[in-house]
C-alpha cells in the first residue's frame, strides 16, 4: 500500500539560494542535507509535516553534481521546477513488483539508496502520464 506523499523532488540550479528562498517565503527550514553520489546531486530535505504511519512529507531539492546526472540532463532541457513525486510505502520491494507486474516500467531491478538511508525506485514517466514517479520506503530510524 502507498500510504503517503513521502516528498516532491524539485529541480534547482543553486541548491544554496533555493533554499533561502523557501526558507524567506514560507518559514521552511533545512531537516537534512546530503550527497547522493550514485544518483549525482546535492540535495536538501526540508520537512513539512508528520504522517500518521511514522512518516513524513518533505520538499526535495536536488542540484546536480555532475554534468551526467539525469537531474542535469533534466535541467538543461527543462530549466528548474518540479521533477518527480515521491509516495511513501512500508514495503517498496512489494510494491515495485505488483507494480511491474501491471505492465509500468520500474527502472531498477532492486531498491537503490536514497535520502536519509531510505530504499527508493523509480517508475518510467512515460508510463506514468508523463510524471517521473519514485518510490520510497524510510530508514527505520526515522519511524
Ligand atoms: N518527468 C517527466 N518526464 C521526464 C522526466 C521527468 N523528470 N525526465 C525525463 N522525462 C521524459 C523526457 O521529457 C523524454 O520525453 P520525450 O521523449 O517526449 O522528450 C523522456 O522522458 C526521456 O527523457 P530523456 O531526457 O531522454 O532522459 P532519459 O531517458 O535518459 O532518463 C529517466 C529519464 C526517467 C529514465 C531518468 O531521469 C531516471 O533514471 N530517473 C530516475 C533517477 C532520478 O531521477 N534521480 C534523481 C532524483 C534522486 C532522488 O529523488 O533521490
Ligand atoms: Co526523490
Amino acid at each position: 500500500m502507498l500510504t503517503r506523499i513521502d516528498h516532491i523532488g524539485i529541480a534547482c540550479f543553486d541548491l544554496d539560494k533555493t533554499v533561502e528562498f523557501y526558507r524567506a517565503t514560507y518559514g521552511f527550514e533545512v531537516f537534512h542535507t546530503e550527497v547522493n553520489e550514485e544518483q549525482g546531486v546535492r540535495e536538501a530535505m526540508l520537512r513539512i509535516n508528520g504522517t500518521d504511519d511514522g512518516g513524513a512529507s518533505y520538499l526535495q531539492l536536488l542540484e546536480p553534481v555532475r554534468e551526467d546526472s539525469t537531474v542535469a540532463k533534466w535541467l538543461a532541457k527543462n530549466g528548474e521546477g518540479v521533477h518527480h513525486i515521491a509516495f511513501g510505502t512500508a514495503d517498496v520491494d512489494g510494491e515495485a513488483e505488483a507494480i511491474r507486474g501491471k505492465g509500468v516500467r520500474v527502472l531498477y531491478d532492486e531498491p537503490r539508496t536514497g535520502s536519509m538511508g531510505s530504499r527508493i525506485t523509480f517508475l518510467h514517466p512515460k508510463d506514468c502520464h508523463g510524471v517521473l514517479t519514485e518510490l520510497v520506503t524510510s530508514a527505520p530510524s526515522r519511524h
